[in-house]
């Protein structure tokens, strides 16, 4: 008898224990679920329930419909969610140098080396209770779209919807900035309520933007981040088998930006073919929109982040 009920004990008392290990996160993303900038995250999350299985698993609750994107970074810092995949524009209000990560370039291998993953995850720990563990979208840079032809880099008399990213330079150039969440931007273009708005070089089909966008305008400037954060409580609550799943799956996430260049060239052609116009000014003034653009955002984040605000731009090299 003996024999038989202890491996059978054995056996449920390892199986309890495995369960017992596996911790469960909720996740949500900034981006509507299944979009440009929610697709990798949503790879990254298969790639964690897969390699992870039995030590970490992700709950993905998704995107807006889940939750209004400028609430996305307090939720992770009041553990209301444990994950979250969002850009640092959507969370200024908490950690106002957040609005400098555009500014930095460099691919994240190298940051990681540097010392600005370090200090970005400083800031995080501080100010958002959160681990900066992964941030994507190297090398995809923004434009500003337009429905109305401009022929000189003046914005005077344009309405632009904006999110931090853009709102000084939209300003600068003589703009009125008009800040919502993505969600809106259709229904402000299709009533005119704006003439145009800041997004990156991707993922405008995928919102359906491209019935009701008519050019897009050369240079593009600054660099996308979007940032996959953990709530700092949990984090430091995982064992570090369970920290390792998630490291590993964030520098995954991060490689997969070597897929960004053919996307780009794509997605410009893309655009072409659906009659989206350049509107190019050429190199010269081409080269002063992006020193402007570059000032007047490093302005805005020293004087609203005077201790974090230099260390940033020393780090970034721009
Ligand atoms: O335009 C936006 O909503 C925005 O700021 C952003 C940032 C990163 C990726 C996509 C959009």
């Amino acid at each position: 008898m003996r024999k038989t009920i202890l491996p059978a004990a054995l056996l449920a008392l390892s199986v309890s224990g495995a369960n017992a290990q596996e911790v469960t996160l909720r996740a949500v993303s900034s981006f509507a679920e299944k979009t440009q900038f929610s697709r990798n995250f949503e790879r990254f999350i298969d790639r964690v329930n897969e390699t992870g299985k039995g030590q970490v698993k992700i709950n993905y609750i998704g995107g807006p419909r889940a939750m209004p994107p400028f609430e996305v970074g307090n939720a992770v810092r009041t553990k209301v969610v444990d994950m979250a995949n969002v850009t640092g524009a959507f969370y200024t209000n908490l950690m106002p140098e957040s609005d400098g990560f555009k500014l930095i370039s460099k691919p994240m291998s190298e940051q990681r080396r540097n010392g600005t993953w370090e200090y970005i995850n400083q800031l995080h720990n501080q100010k958002l209770n959160s681990q900066y563990l992964a941030r994507q979208f190297h090398n995809v840079p923004f434009h500003i779209y337009l429905n109305k032809k401009i022929d000189k880099l003046d914005f005077t008399g344009l309405k632009v919807r904006v999110t931090p990213v853009y709102k000084d330079m939209v300003e600068a150039l003589g703009g009125t900035a008009i800040t919502t969440p993505p969600g809106e931007v259709y229904t402000a273009l299709e009533r005119g309520v704006v003439d145009g708005y800041g997004w990156p070089v991707l993922g405008i089909f995928d919102l359906g933007w491209d019935k009701v966008t008519k050019f897009r305008l050369e240079p593009a400037f600054y660099s996308v981040e979007v940032n996959v954060l953990v709530n700092l409580d949990v984090w430091k609550g995982l064992t570090d088998a369970q920290r390792k799943v998630l490291n590993d799956a964030a520098l995954w996430l991060e490689a997969l930006d070597s897929e960004n260049a053919a996307a780009i060239t794509a997605e410009k052609q893309r655009q072409t073919a659906a009659n989206i116009q350049p509107i190019d000014f050429g190199p010269a003034e081409g080269k002063k929109f992006l020193d402007k653009a570059n000032d007047v955002a490093w302005q805005s984040v020293i004087r609203r982040a005077p201790e974090s605000g230099p260390k940033l731009r020393q780090l970034s090299g721009n």
